[in-house]
């Protein structure tokens, strides 16, 4: 999947040497009008190493985090059937993981350091996961519209243009695509039950409405990277064009079963744009900076794995010795 070429710090570099070399980077652009793949050991100017690692980076992140506030609710979920899919889907986040971490180190970062960056908060995660699962219909939200925004946005950036990155998100959205399922099973099963099911549903989509709004990333007015990366084709569609066919795509799904969006001005105009109101970019950039409801929590969860597991990874390192740390 990711072909055998894992660069270190130090050979990426190498290899960039002689990085804005016109002729290389002409050829380099030229590869990818033509739709090919860049695959690891090809050379690349070192912005378009420097801002795919940033991007799988936090798309690694956001998989391993977005696996905590439905994690919380394997122990909770209604009956067994739920159990187990839920456990079905956590395991496949971790999993989503495991393969972005792996496309990354492709490109010289070592998963040590990508953790070390996300434990000591220099990278970013989803602002999404910053915010609790308060109900079982969060857990049926997320699984809906959360994945169903994460299929939008992996499946237009699949086409993209770094071979690597483009395999994990093809696998990725095929192991989506059920999780969409069982989240739209599950929101259908609340929007059709009591009372009690369809106002807690109505809850739970009055508090990820924004969320998910911020989950393509700023208008395309204040985003920093869409040009150089849809320049590069690593982004295929802008943030806005994204969010605008999730819209499209999930507004009306949620409004046939007679649920609303806490947004008067939420409407699809004659140009088949969605318009909406300010969603607080305020909050948005609170969040991402690490000031959310949920930031502090959830590292405090992944240092703990990290902590936790640390005779796990030594032990698999060195797989002659002894065990020192005790099994029970
Ligand atoms: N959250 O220039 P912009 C899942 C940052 S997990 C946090 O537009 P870009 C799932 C951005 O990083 C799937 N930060 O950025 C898992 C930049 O900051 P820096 C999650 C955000 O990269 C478990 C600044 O804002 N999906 O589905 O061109 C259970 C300026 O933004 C966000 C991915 O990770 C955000 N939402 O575009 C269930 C997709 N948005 O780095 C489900 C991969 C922006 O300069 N990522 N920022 O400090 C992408 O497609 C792009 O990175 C984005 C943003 C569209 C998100």
């Amino acid at each position: 999947m990711y072909g055998n070429t894992n660069l270190t710090e130090e050979e990426a570099k190498r290899m960039n040497s002689v990085q804005e070399d016109p002729q290389k980077l002409a050829e380099f652009e030229d590869r990818i009008a033509r739709g090919e793949k860049i695959e690891p050991g090809d050379w690349m100017p070192s912005e378009y190493r420097k801002q795919l690692i940033r991007m799988i980076e936090q798309h690694a992140h956001s998989e391993i985090v977005g696996a905590l506030p439905e994690g919380t609710w394997i122990t909770r979920a209604p009956n067994f059937k739920r159990k187990l899919a839920l456990i079905a889907k956590v395991q496949d986040e971790v999993g989503h993981g495991q393969l972005l971490y792996s496309a990354a180190e492709t490109l010289g970062k070592t998963r040590e350091e990508m953790l070390n960056d996300l434990l000591s908060g220099k990278s970013k995660y989803s602002n999404i996961f910053n915010y609790p699962a308060e109900t079982w219909a969060d857990i049926a939200v997320i699984g809906f519209l959360v994945d169903g925004a994460a299929i939008v946005n992996q499946t237009i950036n699949s086409k993209g243009s770094y071979g690597p990155y483009c395999r994990a998100l093809e696998r990725i959205c095929y192991e989506e695509s059920f999780h969409l399922k069982q989240g739209h099973d599950n929101v259908v099963y609340l929007a059709t039950g009591s009372k009690v099911q369809r106002d807690m549903l109505q809850a739970a989509i009055n508090r990820w409405y924004r969320p998910l709004l911020h989950f393509f990333g700023p208008t395309d007015k204040q985003s920093a990277h869409s040009e150089k990366l849809m320049k590069w084709k690593v982004k295929l569609a802008s943030n806005d064009d994204m969010r605008n066919q999730f819209l499209d795509m999930y507004v009306p799904k949620i409004l046939e079963l007679g649920i609303t969006f806490p947004d008067p001005n939420l409407r699809k105009n004659a140009d088949g744009v969605w318009e909406f109101s300010d969603p607080d970019w305020e909050e948005f950039k609170r969040v991402i900076s690490g000031d959310g409801p949920c930031n502090a929590e959830r590292i405090a969860v992944r240092k703990y794995a990290e902590e936790a597991g640390r005779w796990v990874r030594q032990a698999l390192l060195n797989p002659t010795e002894k065990y020192t740390v005790p099994l029970a």
